[in-house]
């Protein structure tokens, strides 16, 4: 049997990369798309490993006519759409280019599978950020909780969301949404608050740093590994129906809960290096997230990691990028 194709809009990005290596191992035939960036060379940083077996192409989510060429050139049995404008924060000073990107750019690619094959399987990275404040009565967001979006990310993720799954029922497509939560890895980008913290701390236990500037210190969020994660988006596309998954831990801690421990574990204090600034809150915050996964666990879905392995695994990248 001929090996299967897989496309991956946004493969430079965290999830991306870690999504074209378990491919890869999977025997998968891997194209990508990159967008255009003056310094070329940071932009593939996250593929290194595997630069020489990816195929890349240049796409655009806001660009319909570069969707179609790529899709035509790989013919892929997959699409991963992990294309987006995804730092909630920077969605506030931005909202207009995230409804384009991480709204209508999920709409463009639709379109484009519309256009050329509609058998291709399609993956669409939803987010925990849709939910916004909405909780249920056990204190677990879940697919049937209500969608309440208090970022203009999370409004555009709704939007692309509810496309999907009008293009799964009106057009017969197979487009499955994976409602993920925050999950992390040593390639997270390091204005997320995980990396920053782990970065900031392992720089000051080196003494290249002196403080570590935070916002809100109380949210709450349901923290995975990255690694754990796209395994559970390529599981989704493997089944005979599409569906929504939420894909979650279950287990939830607050920033302070994140400093804490990751200072602890470098022999500090973090109540003597943390600070906060009123220029890392967002205009409306989402407080408390905790997801139940228990559609996406009847898969065989499990998480490897935790809170506390996760932050180790970072930990460890960036104590040994620093005594390179
Ligand atoms: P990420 O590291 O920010 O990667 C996003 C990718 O999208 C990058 O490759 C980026 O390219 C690309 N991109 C941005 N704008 C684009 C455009 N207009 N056209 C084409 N490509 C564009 O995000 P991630 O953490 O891997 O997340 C992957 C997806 O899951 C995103 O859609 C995100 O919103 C969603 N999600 C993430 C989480 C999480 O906790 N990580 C949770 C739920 C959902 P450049 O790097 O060149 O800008
Ligand atoms: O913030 C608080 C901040 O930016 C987490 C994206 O992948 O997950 C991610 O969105 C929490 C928030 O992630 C700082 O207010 C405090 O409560 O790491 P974050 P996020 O906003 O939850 C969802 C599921 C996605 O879909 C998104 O794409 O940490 N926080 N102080 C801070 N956050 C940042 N960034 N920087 C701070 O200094």
């Amino acid at each position: 049997m001929k090996n299967k194709t897989a496309l991956i809009t946004g493969i430079n990005g965290q999830d991306g990369s870690y999504l074209a290596e378990f491919l890869l191992k999977k025997k998968y035939e891997v194209w990508g798309t990159v967008k255009r960036n003056s310094v070329a060379e940071n932009q593939t940083s996250r593929l290194n490993n595997i630069f020489k077996v990816v195929k890349l192409e240049y796409a655009d989510l806001n660009d319909l006519a570069s969707l179609i060429r790529v899709i035509q050139l790989s013919k892929p049995d997959e699409i991963y759409n992990l294309a987006a404008q995804s730092h909630v924060r920077i969605s506030f000073d931005q909202p207009i280019y995230t409804a384009k990107t991480s709204g209508i750019g999920t709409l463009n690619l639709l379109e484009a599978i519309k256009l050329t094959d509609i058998s291709i399987k399609m993956y669409q990275a939803s987010s925990s950020e849709m939910f916004g404040n909405s909780i249920d009565h056990d204190g677990f967001q879940r697919e049937s909780t209500p969608l309440n979006p208090v970022s203009p990310y999370g409004c555009a993720k709704v939007f692309s969301y509810n496309i999907c799954r009008n293009y799964r029922n009106a057009y017969n497509l197979f487009v499955s949404n994976g409602i993920l939560f925050n999950h992390e890895s040593p390639r997270r980008g390091s204005n997320f608050v995980t990396n920053k913290v782990v970065k900031t701390a392992v720089e000051i236990k080196k003494g290249l740093k002196e403080k570590l500037v935070l916002g809100n210190l109380d949210a709450t969020r349901d923290w995975g590994h990255a690694k754990d994660y796209v395994e559970a988006m390529w599981l989704m596309l493997q089944q005979d129906k599409p569906g929504d998954y939420v894909c979650a831990t279950g287990v939830s801690h607050s920033v302070k809960d994140l400093c804490k421990y990751v200072f602890n574990k470098l022999d500090l204090n973090y109540e003597d290096y943390v600070t906060t600034d009123t220029k890392f809150l967002r205009a409306e915050e989402l407080h408390d997230l905790k997801g139940d996964s228990s559609k996406l666990r009847k898969l065989g879905w499990k998480p490897k990691y935790n809170f506390e392995s996760l932050l180790d695994d970072m930990i460890n990248y960036w104590i040994n990028i620093h005594s390179l």
